[in-house]
């Protein structure tokens, strides 16, 4: 089975990530303009104030996009360059950033696709209870508004939220990311739920003001979970890890049926309804109304997953790795298993079109005398992930993958220490240097994944 003749192949990043210039033109501070501040919080004391110069560069990024043959770049917007306060005063450079690298893009055949929040909420907001107040789905809501009026006659593909688990978890549950808060239990089941109104109205707001129809998303993470053996007892185990709610309430939103199943089938899973009940707020009908507004593609940002067999009991268990199991630099384990199992049993559940939105590792990447940055880890992890993609192909309705990510950038609380790029970054004087990566990855969009399958057997 191969890849759909229209799939598409893209790389993807996030503003905080790369754009710099967090204090220029007029842009508000946000979340983690001002945690990055805080002693001790990010590795070295990196920040995001200067990044990748995107803000700056842009253009040249554009083109080094257009010598990969990327047909898709995913982007988020930086909710405090458009919006400072986060509502109302709309700062018309950011807007104008925006359209530049809205232009550049289409000028080069690439098609744009927008997150609307990757994490940086303006600081303003933040102020005023963040995701426990009330009012922040329509806050998100008037950043949809303001994204649907001004760029969605050029963009006609967005996702809402860029993976919740994560900045409600490890920004509010944790702490390690920012607003750096380790909060009542209960108080994150009620900014969760926001921010799956927010999803909501998001939706609603990108279909009321939107230029043209829009294909919209959503794209949470999640760890996959795979079978031992392809046996029936062990693909069904996989499937009940796969949506099964972590054990520890410390550790809850490290899940996707809590997250997804309200999107896309309208309620909370019954399993988290009566174990979380001591932590619940009261849920009004019409929540569920509006969190499961209609989408039109679901999406996954899937790096890696966890091996299952079915126990003599009739339980899952975990198979736990052989000492020495293959990592990536920062330490996460590879599992091409994944990114079949994964899709596979998304798409069962939630039978939408579906996105990698993201995928790939983190290698000790370096220029090496010849000028070059040869990353043979990285083509062989992507090798064999997208060759379990391709089997996925066969069973589920694939519309595209977003490499993780077009250029090495700030990774949160490990500051520049991770690099995930197809574009090395010399962060002291900016310069990138595509890759061997990038090349490899250029061949795959050309050949429509084909190129992957070489002499070796089809993964089974
Ligand atoms: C995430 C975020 C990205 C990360 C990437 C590597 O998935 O955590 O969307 O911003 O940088 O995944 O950790």
């Amino acid at each position: 089975m191969a890849f759909a003749a229209n799939f598409i192949w893209g790389a993807a990043t996030s503003a905080y990530q790369i754009e710099g210039a967090a204090a220029e033109d007029g842009k508000g501070l946000n979340l983690w303009d001002v945690y990055t501040r805080e002693p001790g919080r990010i590795l070295d004391g990196h920040t995001g104030e200067t990044a990748c110069g995107h803000y700056r560069r842009f253009r040249e990024d554009v083109r080094l996009m257009k010598e990969i043959g990327l047909q898709a770049y995913r982007f988020s917007l930086s909710w405090a360059r458009l919006l400072p306060d986060g509502v109302g005063k709309v700062n018309e450079a950011g807007v104008r950033f925006y359209d530049a690298l809205i232009d550049a893009l289409l000028e080069n055949g690439i098609e744009p696709y927008i997150t609307l929040y990757h994490w940086d909420m303006p600081y303003e907001l933040y102020k005023r209870g963040g995701w426990l107040n009330p009012g922040s789905p329509e806050w998100l809501g008037g950043l949809a508004r303001l994204a649907a009026e001004r760029f969605s006659d050029r963009v006609s593909h967005f996702f809402t939220l860029n993976e919740p688990q994560c900045f409600i978890g490890l920004g509010h549950l944790t702490g390690i990311h920012a607003p750096g808060l380790q909060c009542p239990l209960r108080d994150t089941f009620e900014m969760a739920h926001n921010a799956l109104k927010a999803h909501g109205r998001a939706v609603q707001m990108l279909r009321q003001y939107g230029k043209q129809p829009l294909e919209i998303g959503y794209a949470p993470t999640c760890s996959a979970a795979y079978p031992e053996t392809e046996t029936p007892a062990d693909i069904e185990a996989a499937r009940q890890a796969m949506f099964a709610l972590p054990e520890d309430d410390r550790n809850w939103t490290w899940n996707v049926s809590w997250w997804s199943d309200p999107v896309l089938l309208g309620h909370y899973p019954e399993e988290g309804l009566s174990r979380f009940e001591p932590y619940l707020p009261r849920f009004a009908d019409a929540d569920f109304k509006l969190i499961s507004e209609p989408i039109d593609v679901y999406a996954q940002n899937l790096y890696n997953g966890r091996c299952l067999r079915m126990g003599k009991a009739g339980k899952p268990e975990i198979v736990h790795r052989y000492p020495g199991f293959p990592k990536t630099a920062n330490g996460w384990p590879i599992t091409p298993e994944a990114l079949y199992w994964g899709p596979k049993f998304l798409s069962e559940r939630y039978r939408k079109p579906l996105y990698i939105t993201e995928n790939g590792m983190s290698c000790h990447d370096r220029k090496t005398p010849d000028g070059k940055v040869h990353d043979p880890n990285r083509i062989d992890f992507l090798t064999q992930y997208l060759r379990q993609l391709r089997r996925a192909a066969a069973e589920a309705d694939l519309r595209g993958y977003f490499h993780w990510s077009l250029m090495d950038n700030f990774e949160w609380e490990k500051g520049y220490s991770e690099r995930f790029g197809m574009i090395y970054v010399d962060y002291p004087t900016q310069e990138r240097t595509i890759k061997d990566s990038a090349r490899w990855y250029r061949e795959v969009i050309r050949t429509n994944g084909e190129n992957l399958i070489s002499n070796t057997r089809e993964p089974s």
